[in-house]
């Protein structure tokens, strides 16, 4: 497909934009700069389909599910870093880059999961270093024998012992992260433990999720190189009645320790948005994770895209003034698509999202409001959705030095040609 829109045709539309956003007293240029400068971190697993590097046929248990078999998955890390790196130059602005567990590369041993050093994750970190893309971290409870039945909140001692050593061992690779990059890894604790039926139990095991994790949390990391988040879920496929690690758990959680609240978009019931609970919650925990993923009907893990829910949730970060304690992530998978260009969709759309949040005139919301004027609230955010928005985001793309609109599709093919297509 040929691009239409050249850096000429896309700098004169958006002098014009400018001009009609100056009239609402909004500086495109600084919301341009501010959107690139967001930190996305972009989820290593949309390039294998949460497969990993320990053997295994593709992801499995744990209640996600990656459908499809589209060619050319990464195999390995070498793969993998080399699909990011390709997939990062169509991308516009700050990134970092999120790993799990496992994806470890212990050099052809197999190291159990709660064995596993910051050495087993060395290629990351000299490719991290070298590349200046700092990395996040989390601990991995799914595709494993041990996590069948459940993880950390197991009644059988032994099988919660090893998840237990797991999760702190992932806590100090992502402590060794901080170390490496000079600035915080955040580690994401999420296990899929619940039930497909109703329990008898359910006190039982939130007491023992609980006393596992005060028991990971309790050791001391050197300051500063580790960001603890733990992540809800009201249901997945095998536990449709119960999540041990409910909403109400992890706030409960996080506010009393004080530690980061991941909030996935994909986690919740289908009409409830996530945009509402920014404000509310960020008065009481020292920051937010947010996994921007899509939900529909039964999987939570659709590629992300500009979509309203998307949208009132960027807004929400930049009104409330939030950005600063508030770590952004993608996370989904799709393996029906190419995966480059699902890396490539999620992260633009995203960053579309918040370049749409820094322009809006949310002064002028805010004065109406406070002159109770709320007809005119409500019609200036009419007025605001066809704003020449499109114009600014083009320019956005020129500024990065990434293809503007289509222009990437053809990069794409080209790497599906010469690349993924020769993984057999
Ligand atoms: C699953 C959670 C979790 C995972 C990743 C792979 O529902 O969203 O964040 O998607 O850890
Ligand atoms: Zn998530």
């Amino acid at each position: 497909m040929k691009e239409y829109r050249n850096g000429e045709a896309v700098e004169s539309a958006y002098a014009m934009a400018k001009d009609v956003y100056a009239g609402f007293g909004v500086d495109t240029g600084k919301a341009i700069k501010e959107a690139l400068g967001i930190p996305v971190s972009v989820h290593c697993w949309q390039g294998d389909d949460v497969t990993g590097f320990e053997g295994a046929q593709g992801l499995s248990g744990g209640g996600i599910i990656a459908t499809g078999n589209y060619p050319g998955k990464a195999r390995n890390g070498d793969e993998l870093r080399a699909d990011t790196e390709f997939a990062f130059t169509l991308i516009p602005g700050e990134k970092r880059y999120n790993l799990h567990m496992h994806y470890a590369e212990p050099d052809g041993k197999a190291v159990p999961r709660d064995k596993l050093e910051p050495g087993h994750f060395r290629k990351w970190m000299d490719w991290s270093k070298a590349k200046k893309i700092p990395l996040d971290f989390n601990s991995t409870f799914f595709s494993h024998p041990l996590a069948e039945d459940a993880s950390m909140s197991s009644a059988d001692s032994s099988i919660r012992r090893f998840w237990i050593d797991h999760c702190a061992a992932a806590r100090k690779i992502a402590s060794a992260f901080g170390e490496n990059q000079g600035s915080p890894a955040v580690h994401d604790i999420w296990l899929p433990d619940g039930s497909k039926d109703l329990p008898a139990d359910r006190l039982g095991p939130r007491q023992r999720l609980k006393d596992a994790l005060d028991e990971v949390l309790a050791a001391p990391m050197p300051q500063g190189t580790v960001l603890d988040a733990v992540e809800c879920k009201l249901f997945g496929i095998g536990s449709e009645s119960y999540v041990v690690g409910s909403h109400e758990f992890y706030m409960g959680y996080a506010v009393q320790k004080q530690i980061y609240l991941c909030l996935d978009t994909g986690h919740f019931h289908p009409t409830e948005t996530i945009a509402d609970k920014i404000s509310a919650i960020a008065l009481f925990v020292p920051g937010l994770l947010i996994h921007f993923s899509r939900g529909l009907r039964w999987d939570s893990d659709h590629v992300t895209t500009y979509s309203d829910d998307i949208r009132e949730v960027c807004r929400e970060i930049v009104r409330t003034g939030v950005l600063g304690k508030v770590n952004i992530a993608l996370d989904y998978f799709d393996a029906s698509i190419n995966r480059i260009a699902a890396w490539v969709i999620g992260s633009r759309s995203l960053r579309k999202a918040f370049l749409e949040a820094l322009l809006e005139p949310s002064g002028l919301l805010v004065s109406a409001e406070k002159a109770g004027k709320k007809h005119e609230r409500l019609a200036l955010l009419e007025e605001f959705k066809t704003l020449p928005f499109s114009a600014v985001w083009d320019k956005l793309c020129l500024d990065a030095g990434v293809p503007v609109g289509t222009g990437w599709f053809a990069h794409v093919d080209d790497y599906e040609d010469s690349v993924l297509r020769k993984r057999v």
